[in-house]
């Protein structure tokens, strides 16, 4: 049933668990990687995206922004803006070649994409390089063409060429074969505006103003707070890798990518430009907590912007979100206190802490994944389950199943 993926070095649908994690098929040396692009069909071309270039940035915008991923009503499409991609394509140690795009060859319109960026991944006891494949998108009138293939064996052979052998991607459809699904959750901020665009619908025994009543969010947090700086990098590093620990399947991160993922992406333009409480070009929010007394940094949150375009409503055009991102408090670390609720309570703190920074920048919705120990929090926060889902996927790795839906977190 999946002609492609029946081809691909993935654990095929049915298979039994593995006996140990490792690779499916060998690394092989740089001669003996294909040397030739993948031939298109005729009338398009293969060109690298210069992401670095305003005007090849705004193009890869132009043709997600119009064609990317929607929800199952196709009412929301998510809007990557332009810095949100420098962000996400350009961590430390990023290849151009493998920001993979088509053109049409008469006008050179991009109509095809796909990106892998490295990262260092450590699923259970194994840690490896590995490429993250995302925004893979073809423009709506070149669907079902079999073009998607051609796309994922080409930033394949691009990652090869670098040596590199394995990735990891996630997607919201079912193909061979997910090691774990994550559901999506959300938290209303601005009630009237998503009972306006339909994102959320009054339920019965409620009313609107009693539903503004109960997910107003306090308007200071409750943690001593402050945004993430330059002298920080070091111990939320530290703070980061311990915490990861709980888990099995995370990135490992050096200095320059906790730099870049947590720091980098605060936008230039001064606070309150344009009404928001957002600066232009701002992409993450991180915050850490620090002790008064000691002046250690004990916690840290981080959050992404990425908003969604509203496909058919006469008097909004866009639904401003923000995604909780990594995070990590040291209360982890103290003996017992996973199973006494000292830990759950910090997290119901912290990201209710989260909250509050989402409401001031004026967001409309605050979502979250069922992954780290969100679960333990969703609830008591006033996120609700969304219809999405995400099923995490690992290319030429063998690992039994991950955490996630279908067992522990019983939020199914
Ligand atoms: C998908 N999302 O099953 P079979 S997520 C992977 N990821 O193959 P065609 C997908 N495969 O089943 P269309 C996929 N969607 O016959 C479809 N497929 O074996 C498979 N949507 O190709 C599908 N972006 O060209 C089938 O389909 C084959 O024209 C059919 O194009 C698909 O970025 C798509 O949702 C998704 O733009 C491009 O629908 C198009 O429909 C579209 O006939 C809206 O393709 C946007 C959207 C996907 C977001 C994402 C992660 C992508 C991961 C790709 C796999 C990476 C593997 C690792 C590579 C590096 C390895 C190393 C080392
Ligand atoms: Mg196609």
């Amino acid at each position: 049933a999946h002609k492609f993926w029946a081809t691909q070095p993935v654990p095929q649908l049915g298979e039994g668990p593995p006996i140990d994690d490792g690779y499916i098929e060998p690394s092989k040396p740089r001669e003996e990687v294909r040397q030739e692009p993948y031939p298109l069909p005729k009338d398009f071309e293969w060109s690298t995206l210069d992401i670095n270039d305003p005007k090849q940035n705004k193009e890869v915008y132009d043709l997600l922004s119009l064609n990317y991923v929607e929800d199952d009503d196709a009412s929301f499409r998510f809007q990557y803006s332009a810095e949100f991609l420098q962000w996400a394509l350009k961590p430390p140690g990023y290849f151009k070649e493998w920001h993979v795009g088509v053109r049409v060859s008469s006008n050179k319109k991009l109509v095809a994409f796909i990106s892998g960026v490295p990262i260092t991944l450590r699923v259970r006891g194994k840690v490896f390089t590995a490429s993250e494949i995302n925004y893979l998108c073809i423009h709506k009138k070149l669907r079902s063409k079999r073009l998607a293939p051609v796309l994922i064996k080409e930033v394949t052979r691009q990652v090869h060429l670098q040596g590199i052998f394995q990735a990891i991607y996630t997607a919201g459809v079912v193909i061979p074969t997910p090691i774990s699904v994550c559901r999506y959750f959300h938290r209303a901020l601005n009630i009237p505006k998503l009972l306006d665009v339909e994102f959320t619908h009054v339920p019965r025994n409620m009313t609107a103003a009693r539903m503004i009543r109960v997910n107003k969010v306090p308007d200071t947090p409750t943690l001593n707070i402050r945004p993430m700086e330059e002298r920080d990098v070091v111990p939320v590093a530290d703070l980061f890798s311990k915490y990861m620990r709980r888990f099995d399947m995370v990135p490992v991160m050096s200095l320059e990518d906790v730099h870049h993922q947590f720091l980098s992406g605060q936008g230039t333009g001064k606070i309150g430009d344009g009404g928001q409480g957002r600066r232009v070009g701002q992409v993450t929010w991180t915050y850490v907590v620090e002790n008064p007394d000691t002046r250690r940094i004990t916690d840290f949150f981080s959050i992404y912007y990425l908003p969604s375009t509203i496909i058919h409503n006469p008097d909004h055009k866009t639904l401003e979100a923000g995604y909780l991102y990594y995070y990590a408090t040291d209360v982890a670390f103290e003996d017992g206190a996973d199973d006494d609720g000292r830990l759950k309570n910090r997290l119901q703190s912290l990201i209710g802490d989260a909250l509050v920074v989402a409401n001031q920048a004026k967001l409309d919705v605050f979502n979250a994944l069922t992954l780290m120990d969100n679960v333990s929090i969703l609830k008591d926060l006033k996120f609700g389950p969304g219809d999405g889902f995400l099923n995490f996927y690992l290319y030429n790795w063998r690992t039994s199943k991950l955490a996630g839906l279908e067992d522990e977190s019983g939020v199914k």
